[in-house]
């Protein structure tokens, strides 16, 4: 284990002054109070600094409200958030509409502070507040048939200025194959930082799958089916060269236009070198066996 450092302190104690702030009642412009989440920290944390609130709330990609990395805290302020459902259908026991707090009901809440790689080659660590979706799909019962578990988001034009284009057919999707969403490592996330997430981060409810590219961790989710066969994923309905079904972190399979070798750490700072990207986002030790006998350079 590192020892704290610096950034460490410093990332920390901007966590606590804005606790602080929230809890004297001090407005911050722009910025509404969201409610605190208890939560147990984990195992799988990531013993790297975390990037600041700030930065991980004002550099964002989330295309319904824009395709500028500030979009999305410009304009998701305005999505209602409460009350929202999830339909969960498909090849389960117990398919049906379910209210957000029915889906978290029973879930473990727990602070995993996860690093996170956006195919674009930047990259953050994000304390996020989460459960594992396995356990959300053992209480719903997958049936023996399913094999990929798919996603969508919410499409509510009104409150989302960026479905207006039709660059995406929307509503974003995607999709795990089942032993990835089981995996423990892959979560449902409600929180960052202590906190109910962000609208501009997912709110109320999105998919951290940290071994990925960062698309396929999808936001303000309102449907999870599961499926005998690989579901279309936005990305890849795109651009099936550019990007694949299963967007593992590998350093060693270049994006047709860049190199995946490394990547900037948003906030790093203008003098700070680019860093390594690791084989599975860092998570290799975790994740390599889901893959063995695939070619990665194929299914990419
Ligand atoms: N619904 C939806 N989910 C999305 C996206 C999006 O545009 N729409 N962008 C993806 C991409 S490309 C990335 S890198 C991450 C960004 O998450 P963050 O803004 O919380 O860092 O969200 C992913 N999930
Ligand atoms: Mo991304």
């Amino acid at each position: 284990m590192r020892r704290l450092g610096w950034s460490d302190v410093t990332a920390k104690s901007l966590w606590l002054n804005r606790r602080q702030l929230i809890a004297g009642g001090a407005a911050l412009a722009a910025t509404p109070a969201l409610a605190r989440i208890e939560a147990a920290p984990s195992g799988y944390s990531t013993d790297l600094a975390p990037n600041t609130f700030e930065e991980i709330t004002s550099y964002n990609n989330f295309y319904e409200f824009g395709t500028d990395k500030g979009d999305p805290a410009r304009h998701a302020g305005g999505l209602t958030t409460d009350p929202w459902s999830i339909v969960i259908d498909g090849l389960v026991d117990r398919p049906g509409t379910y209210d957000l707090a029915d889906v978290v009901r029973e879930q473990p809440l727990e602070e995993r502070i996860y690093r996170f790689r956006c195919v674009e080659a930047w990259s953050m660590v994000i304390p996020w507040i989460g459960f594992e979706l396995a356990g959300l799909l053992n209480r719903v019962g997958v049936q023996p048939g399913a094999r990929f578990v798919a996603f969508e988001t919410l499409v509510r034009p009104e409150e989302m200025p960026g479905v207006a284009s039709p660059f995406i057919q929307w509503p974003y999707r995607e999709g795990l194959r089942l032993d990835e969403a089981m995996h423990p490592l892959t979560i449902l996330a409600t929180g960052l930082y202590g906190e109910e997430m962000p609208k501009q981060n997912g709110a109320p409810i999105r998919l951290v799958v940290p071994w990925k590219y960062g698309f396929k961790s999808i936001k303000s989710i309102v449907r999870i089916s599961l499926t005998a066969d690989m579901p279309p994923t936005t990305w890849n309905m795109l651009q099936p060269q550019e990007y694949g079904f299963y967007a593992n972190v590998n350093p060693k399979v270049d994006h047709p236009r860049w190199s995946q070798a490394s990547e900037r750490r948003v906030g790093a700072g203008l003098f700070a070198g680019r860093e390594d990207t690791l084989m599975f986002n860092g998570y290799e030790a975790e994740v390599a066996s889901l893959y063995a006998g695939q070619d990665l350079a194929v299914d990419y």
